[in-house]
């Protein structure tokens, strides 16, 4: 097997694997000022069907979304979700 034939497998086994992993998006939010945004922000994520999980820290405005495996939450959607909720999106940090 050539190098580069070797390469190319490893990095398809790669890409397979990284595309079914779930993504965790740390979003700084301002607005959110009491229980009722953090819920309402919560409530906003949990009708994606691309999330498993949010958790909206007050303390720090940040939103934590944690998508399904092979799933994501695009830059678009997620600014929309933030915004609809009544509320600005900062910043964005995938991890
Ligand atoms: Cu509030």
């Amino acid at each position: 097997m050539t190098a580069f034939k070797r390469l190319a497998i490893v990095l398809a086994v790669v890409c397979t694997a990284t595309a079914a992993q779930a993504e965790t998006i740390v979003a700084s939010v301002n607005g959110m000022v009491c229980a009722l945004c953090v819920i309402g922000i919560e409530n906003s994520f949990k009708r994606l069907p691309q999330v498993q999980e949010v958790k909206v820290d007050l303390g720090t405005k940040s939103v934590t979304v944690r998508t399904k495996d092979g799933q994501t939450v695009d830059d678009a959607r997620f600014t929309r979700t933030i915004t609809n909720a009544g509320y600005k999106l900062v910043s964005i940090f995938r991890q």
